[in-house]
């Protein structure tokens, strides 16, 4: 079995970090854990970007969170972290793609804040786009593909994993969402890996003020 190591930043903001750590830990994957913080030099040295997240899988890196997410399926496929029927398949890529392209007005405007509650802010009529956009996403695979059970497709893949932090988000940001869409957020703020992040988050103390626009300390 492959030795991953996984590189995370702050489990309170680091929306990238996020993906690939409930991917591999929905999934029961083991992995090691290595955490730095925001303010952390030592990026350059564990990660060719000098970004988190990077996986070393035995000793060799992969980084870019949704090609590591990509690398995890690929070496566990009996874990299905793709959906097997092919159209699904091709849908659960093209969303998890436009999530890691897309949606900068709702990144920027709303950042990952775990520990925090602002309802309302950064509403933009921009990011008002972004989050109909993604309701509509989510009502989209969870009707075409999504009979199996409560998740995008069904069962956890991939896209799930992409859309963590979103969900997360529109819980700090208090947003109203049509019944499928927050039926599927309930469902993704649940699952076991996600209770750890978060409480993982809610131990963390560091303030990083470049990533709270409407909080001072
Ligand atoms: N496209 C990258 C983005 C990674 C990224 O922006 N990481 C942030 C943390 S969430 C980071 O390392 N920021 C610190 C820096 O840029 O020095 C991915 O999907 O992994």
């Amino acid at each position: 079995m492959a030795e991953l190591k996984l590189v995370i930043a702050n489990k309170n903001y680091s929306s990238w970090s996020m993906r690939p750590w409930v991917l591999l830990a929905q999934a029961d994957i083991p992995f090691i854990e290595v955490q730095l913080k925001f303010s952390d030099d030592g990026k350059v040295a564990v990660s060719p970007t000098g970004q988190v997240p990077v996986l070393w899988i035995d000793g060799q890196p992969v980084w870019d969170s949704l090609a590591i997410c990509e690398a995890v399926a690929e070496l566990y496929p009996q874990k299905l972290l793709w959906p097997t029927d092919v159209e699904a398949r091709r849908l659960a890529r093209s969303i998890s793609a436009e999530m890691h392209g897309g949606f900068r007005e709702l990144r920027r405007s709303m950042p990952m804040n775990i520990r925090s509650a602002h309802p309302g802010k950064g509403r933009s009529p921009a990011v008002e786009k972004d989050i109909a956009r993604i309701v509509s996403i989510w009502e989209s695979c969870r009707s075409r593909f999504g009979a199996g059970g409560e998740l995008l497709f069904g069962s956890f893949t991939c896209a799930d994993a992409m859309f963590a932090p979103v969900v997360t988000r529109f819980a700090t940001y208090a947003v109203a969402l049509p019944p499928v869409a927050q039926r599927y957020a309930d469902t993704v703020l649940g699952l076991p890996s996600m209770l750890r992040w978060r409480a993982g988050a809610l131990a963390e103390t560091e303030f990083v003020p470049a990533d709270e626009p409407y909080a001072t300390r």
